[in-house]
């Protein structure tokens, strides 16, 4: 596909083999990427791409669909086997999508939905001010606690009982710690609202019982497939069966034409490959790795929100470090390392230029990186705060970076049991 590529679009094929040379060569830390594997790619990258299959398999308005009916509900089956869930949809085009549907699916506009404040580590689509979601439905928002960094449990019951919202939405962005879905699915059942957990960070370390699976205590659960979960870009929505007909309508079509069938068929793959032991420790190494940075980090005297991490990620406060984040985040993207600024819990600076740097371990892990060379991250971290005007130390750093890179090679392809050939797929084609 490439040598087509190459011969018909020389500068879009040069961009990305520059593309890929980028991400091989540098220390990825934002904790929503990943490196998919070639399964997932060559699916991404296929014929599914040309197909439309508005509609549900066995229902669509357009002919064709032998194959596709086939591919969605294997991808449908294969996500209701993996996180115990009676529904599955699997055709939102990303997660701001996935949750505007599990919205509208159990609220009308108007009504009152409950999420974590985006500075405080929720997403924007939890019912922050700038999105649809902080626009067509009333919002209330929830915040963490200033003083731990964690989420009270308390507050936010009194909050829900105060505002006796719709719809309660537990899940974050930018949050170290676990969050607890059961009290959040009691909250909610005490106010008479419904609970939807958005865990589109965490989907990985659900599947492999690290944190506590939502699904017993959630009326939807949203997710992203990408992330931990180590997918394509794309979204997709968990359901208790009583509400399936109502969340299929809201994603298509509520919201959505023709779902994208390549994208869905990459997470088919991605799903089978998440139901494997490998995949188990692959999502536990992540929070050791995790955990071996917040260490490190705390012991060059780095502030951490929270004081830790229970998962992924890491919200670094930088004030005590006089040094900006941003100017940090470049400075460190010098050196091959790349994080993402980003706002702490009651930041006095704006969100363009906050306080606190992310940084999240699922691709230096699926690098094949352990503890060991997790701390040494840390260290150049450090060195890079120390010395974010000094481009001789940062060059040298990138430098370093290049031979971790050049040690932990981004893997060809993930090696997954070979799965039976499902016979009873044949489409007749
Ligand atoms: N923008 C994603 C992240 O980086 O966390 C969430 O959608």
């Amino acid at each position: 596909m490439l040598t087509a590529l190459a011969q018909y679009d020389p500068q879009i094929y040069e961009l990305i083999k520059q593309e890929g040379a980028r991400q091989n060569g540098t220390i990825r830390l934002i904790p929503s990427e990943n490196y998919v594997s070639k399964a997932v790619m060559s699916a991404d990258g296929s014929c599914l791409t040309n197909k439309y299959s508005e509609g549900y398999p066995g229902k669509r308005y357009y002919e064709g669909q032998q194959v596709t009916d086939i591919i969605e509900r294997l991808a449908q089956d294969r996500a209701k086997k993996l996180f115990k869930a009676n529904h599955a949809n699997i055709q939102p085009y990303s997660g701001s999508v996935a949750n505007l549907a599990a919205y509208i699916a159990l609220a009308e506009p108007g009504e009152t939905i409950m999420g974590l404040a985006l500075p405080h580590g929720g997403h924007i689509t939890h019912g922050w001010k700038v999105s649809i979601t902080g626009k067509i439905f009333k919002s209330i928002q929830y915040s963490v606690d200033s003083r731990t960094g964690r989420l009270d449990y308390n507050k936010i019951e009194e909050l829900a009982k105060k505002h006796r919202p719709r719809i309660i939405i537990s899940g974050a962005t930018a949050y170290p710690r676990e969050i607890d879905f059961e009290i959040f699915g009691n909250i909610a059942h005490e106010v008479g609202a419904y609970h939807i957990s958005d865990i589109a960070h965490i989907a990985g370390l659900v599947v492999a019982g690290i944190h506590k699976s939502p699904v017993p205590y959630s009326d939807i659960v949203s997710t992203t497939t990408h992330k931990t979960l180590r997918g394509p870009r794309g979204g997709m929505l968990l359901c208790k069966a009583e509400h399936a007909k109502q969340v299929d309508k809201a994603v298509f079509p509520g919201l959505q034409g023709g779902p994208h069938m390549h994208t869905l068929t990459a997470i088919a793959v991605a799903l089978a490959e998440a139901d494997t032991p490998e995949f188990i420790s692959y999502a536990k190494q992540i929070v050791k790795n995790s955990r071996a940075i917040a260490e490190k980090l705390l012991e060059y005297g780095f502030n951490l929100v929270s004081g830790g991490t229970d998962n992924h990620l890491i919200l670094i406060d930088l004030r005590n470090k006089n040094v900006s984040a941003k100017k940090l985040a470049k400075a460190l993207d010098r050196a091959r390392i790349v994080a993402n600024y980003n706002t702490i819990p009651d930041d006095p600076a704006p969100p363009f230029d906050p306080s606190g740097l992310r940084i999240g371990t699922p691709a230096i892990t699926t690098r094949g990186i352990k503890q060991e060379q997790a701390q040494l991250v840390a260290e150049l971290i450090n060195k890079v705060t120390e010395n974010v005007d000094n481009e001789s130390v940062i060059e040298q750093v990138g430098k370093e970076v290049l031979l971790l890179c050049s040690q932990f090679p981004v893997p060809d392809h993930f090696i997954i049991p070979n799965r039976k050939s499902e016979a009873d797929n044949k489409s007749n084609y």
